[in-house]
């Protein structure tokens, strides 16, 4: 499974002082210990980016690509600073996001064929987030029906089906879920990408990366072709590369229904049993789930 460095991201505190200072030491930094780290490749999120928009994206696309030879994943939701940063980007782009909204798809296709970008494919329609895995279903094929009227080949595409936080949207797991199965038949050609993280937004931090590996395990059987993750989350890289069979195999038993008898297993692997049942649904999440 590929992964794309999620930690170049304005919101963090450092990383958007840095890009408002113009300082380009913290983000010089960032990019070699992800690169170092093994991402495949790294994402570089702006935000709103409104005030200088193209001028930052620019510089920060040259500032990084100065360190790292990874290919890059720009989220931005200014079109002039999209289209800055892929005019100056070196090798193959992505383009974070595209969603199933008119304006979006009519601003940005545009782009991801004059510059040769892939694009993330956000299955967000007019009526905002999906309810479950049909609508995302349809909002991935109107994506794919659009692409291919701009002229932009399947393998560009990077179907998300949108990762919500466990905690608050436990029910929307399950959509998320059985949406990744049904994307190798949906859109055999096409690639997938998540926001991994986003699973456990607003956990309480010592307990996010046990959820984050737990769902990567559950969408990677699923046939997940990458996900935006964490760079420093050395285990959640060991899974993506196929180092932990031991640990999936453990979690698809409890994905199939397994009888499982705790008595056999190390806290540690209870703790992931335990977290597999609450992202399956199959018990409630509360912050103390892995005391109960
Ligand atoms: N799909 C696509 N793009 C995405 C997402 C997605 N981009 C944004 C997000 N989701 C994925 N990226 C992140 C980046 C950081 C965090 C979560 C998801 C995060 N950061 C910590 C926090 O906010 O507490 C720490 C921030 C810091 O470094 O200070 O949780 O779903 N296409």
């Amino acid at each position: 499974m590929l992964l794309i460095g999620e930690n170049l991201n304005v919101m963090s505190k450092r990383i958007g002082e840095a890009i408002r200072q113009k300082d380009p030491e913290p983000i010089r930094k960032l990019a070699i210990a992800e690169t170092e780290a093994g991402m495949d490749m790294l994402d570089i999120n702006l935000g709103p980016a409104r005030k200088d928009g193209p001028e930052i994206m620019e510089w920060v696309v040259k500032t990084v690509q100065e360190v790292t030879e990874l290919s890059l994943s720009l989220d931005t939701t200014n079109i002039e600073a999209m289209e800055a940063g892929l005019k100056v980007h070196r090798g193959k782009a992505l383009i974070n996001s595209i969603s199933a909204r008119p304006e979006r798809i009519a601003a940005l296709m545009p782009l991801a064929k004059r510059y040769n970008a892939g694009f993330i494919g956000l299955t967000l329609g007019v009526e905002g987030i999906p309810r479950d895995a049909n609508e995302r279903g349809l909002l991935a094929a109107q994506i794919i029906a659009e692409a291919a009227n701009y002229g932009i080949p399947e393998e560009d595409i990077w179907l998300d089906p949108i990762v919500l936080p466990v905690n608050s949207q436990q029910i929307q797991i399950q959509g998320c879920t059985e949406f990744a199965m049904m994307l190798t038949e949906l859109a055999p050609n096409s690639k997938s990408t998540c926001g991994i993280s986003n699973v456990s937004n607003g956990v309480p931090g010592h307990l996010r990366g046990i959820i984050n590996r737990t769902y990567l395990i559950i969408l990677k059987r699923y046939g997940m072709y990458s996900a935006i993750a964490d760079a420093f989350d050395e285990e959640l890289k060991e899974i993506a590369k196929d180092k932990k069979p031991e640990l999936e195999a453990l979690i698809y038993r409890v994905m199939d229904g397994e009888d499982i008898n705790m008595a056999d297993f190390s806290v540690d692997e209870i703790n992931y049993i335990k977290t597999a049942r609450v992202l399956l649904g199959q018990t409630l999440y509360s912050d103390s789930w892995l005391e109960i």
